[in-house]
């Protein structure tokens, strides 16, 4: 099933699935601050795109949390992928709620800088981070709405869902906020 709605001149959609396979013009990789990989969804993405991502990472060097930074798409079908680090979740108090709207804003501007027209995310700090899903979702969801209200050029913005659960509670939560 797949959810959708226009905002502006941005289509929003939430699919189930693997972000690995999306054919858009970028991927965003929830990476940690080295850019070193890892487990959840930045190890598919490497696996996937294979060694030239991480070329690219090690002379990039790094990426302070909230923010993001871009290179090849390597094997991916996509043609680049936005590196952003979320936070670890611990309990709240920590600015949290601000970094991961940060990664969310950092990599769509970096899109646009880019010129790109298409951009597909994974819920970002859902996993091994550890973030609360249903905030997590409000301020991602949030995030790309406001953003597509102003920008009419990024036309595609897709939430690629790994789990049902991940996607039913993005899909209540994208409810809540538009009409
Ligand atoms: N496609 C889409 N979503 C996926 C995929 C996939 N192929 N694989 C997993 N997910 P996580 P984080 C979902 O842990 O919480 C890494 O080790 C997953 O089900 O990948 O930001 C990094 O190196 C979850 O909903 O990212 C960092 O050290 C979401 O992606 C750390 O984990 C994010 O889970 C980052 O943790």
């Amino acid at each position: 099933m797949i959810v959708k709605t226009t905002v502006n001149q941005t289509v929003i959609e939430l699919v189930c699935g693997d972000i690995t396979q999306e054919e858009t013009d970028a991927i965003v990789n929830a990476a940690n601050s080295r850019l070193a990989g890892g487990a959840g969804v930045d190890g598919a993405i490497h696996r996937a795109g294979g060694p030239a991502i991480m070329a690219e990472c090690r002379k990039i060097g790094g990426c302070p949390t909230g923010e993001a930074v871009i290179t090849t798409g390597g094997n991916l079908k996509a043609r680049f992928v936005i590196h952003t680090v979320g936070p670890v979740y611990r309990g709240g108090g920590k600015g949290e709620a601000g970094l991961l709207a940060s990664a969310y804003q950092n990599s769509l501007n970096l899109a646009r800088k880019k010129g790109l027209a298409s951009l597909s995310f994974p819920a970002i700090s859902c996993g091994v981070y550890g973030y609360p899903l249903r905030e997590a979702a409000s301020l991602a969801l949030s995030t790309c709405v406001a953003f597509a209200k102003n920008h009419p050029e990024l036309r595609h913005i897709r939430h690629v869902l790994f789990d049902q659960r991940t996607y039913d509670i993005f899909a209540q939560e994208l409810k809540k906020i538009t009409p």
